[in-house]
């Protein structure tokens, strides 16, 4: 039997733990009071919490009917219930000895995968299990992604015909460049793969949902995208959120309420492509990453 232990963000499952879910994002450090109020905010604008935790769940169901028998598909979060270690406690139990570790987030970035990696490393040392990881880095280029985003994308289009497509990813403090992080270019080969199968719309990339935090982070930031086209006079932008697979915080506050506020504003009409939540075309493409990652060439 070889385990599969498939990670995602986490989510509050209400109010109360936002705070907690904050300080667990942060490393510990206790943001402050202002930034807790703005967090909580947020998850009351989309109804006290996200679906997150349903939608990984019901992936994971997927993902172990795609792969058959001979895998047993575990879930852990990253900063919240069931927290990674949770699940590597259940796969110890079970007796897993060899697994594939696999992020829900397509682009591989030290600050985000690599954090998924080391919870994992994390929760071996405190259990004292040792069993043998094969981590799939990233999986920004899997055909059956890049199919079921391109198939959004057009279902998005139909009737509405925007003028520009805006790629967006989740931003991350600027210092990543220093390090030679492959984020930016994973992004970038998406992003050109996608416009390739689309027939070449007229496409821009913007990163969105930057951190309050004092550090510098990776622009363009979507909402000055926004105010560029409206510069421009463009009136109708889609918005696709490659570097997320699932309708949390960051699309249905940061994308659906702030960014289309923001455009509505001026004068533009903002409309997203449906996340792919559970599409049969995303669990092909993690199953695929599975595979290869079982054959070491995660
Ligand atoms: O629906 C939900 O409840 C959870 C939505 C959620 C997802 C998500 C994905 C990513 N994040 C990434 C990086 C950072 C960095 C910081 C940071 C902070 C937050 C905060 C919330 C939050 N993130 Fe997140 N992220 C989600 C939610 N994220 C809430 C705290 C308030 C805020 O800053 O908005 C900055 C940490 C700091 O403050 O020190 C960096 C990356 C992803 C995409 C990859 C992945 O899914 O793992 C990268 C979903």
């Amino acid at each position: 039997m070889i385990g599969v232990l498939l990670m995602a963000y986490g989510t509050p499952r209400t109010l109360e733990e936002v705070e907690p879910f904050y300080v667990n994002i942060r490393g510990g450090r206790q943001p402050a009071p202002e930034l807790i109020a703005n967090l909580r905010r947020r998850y009351e604008a989309v109804g006290g919490h996200t679906p997150l935790l349903e939608i990984t769940t019901g992936q994971a169901e997927d993902l172990a009917a795609a792969l058959g028998g001979q895998y047993r598909v575990f879930t852990g979060m990253k900063h919240w219930h069931p927290f990674i270690e949770e699940a590597v406690r259940q796969m110890a139990e079970a007796g897993i000895a060899r697994a594939v570790a696999l992020a829900l987030a397509p682009h591989y970035s030290a600050l985000s995968i690599g954090g998924y990696f080391a919870a994992i490393d994390e929760a071996q040392a405190k259990l004292g299990s040792a069993i043998a990881f094969e981590r799939v880095k990233s999986w920004h280029l899997q055909p059956a992604y890049l199919a079921a985003v391109a198939e959004h994308t057009r279902q998005a289009s139909q009737g509405f015909e925007p003028e520009v497509l805006v790629f967006t990813a989740h931003s991350l403090p600027r210092r990543i460049l220093e390090q030679h992080d492959p984020y930016v270019d994973q992004l970038q080969e998406t992003c050109r793969a996608l416009a390739e199968r689309l027939g070449g719309p007229r496409w821009q990339f913007a990163f969105q949902s930057a951190g309050a935090t004092g550090d510098a982070w990776l622009g363009p930031d979507i909402l000055q995208t926004i105010e560029a086209l409206a510069n421009d006079g463009v009136q109708r932008v889609l918005a696709a959120p490659v570097g997320f697979i699932a309708d949390h915080l960051e699309i249905l506050y940061d994308l659906d309420v702030q960014a289309r506020q923001h455009a509505r504003e001026r004068g533009i009409e903002l409309r997203r492509i449906a996340s792919l939540n559970r599409d049969p075309g995303l669990i092909a493409a993690l199953a695929d990453a599975v595979h290869q990652g079982d054959q070491g060439r995660g």
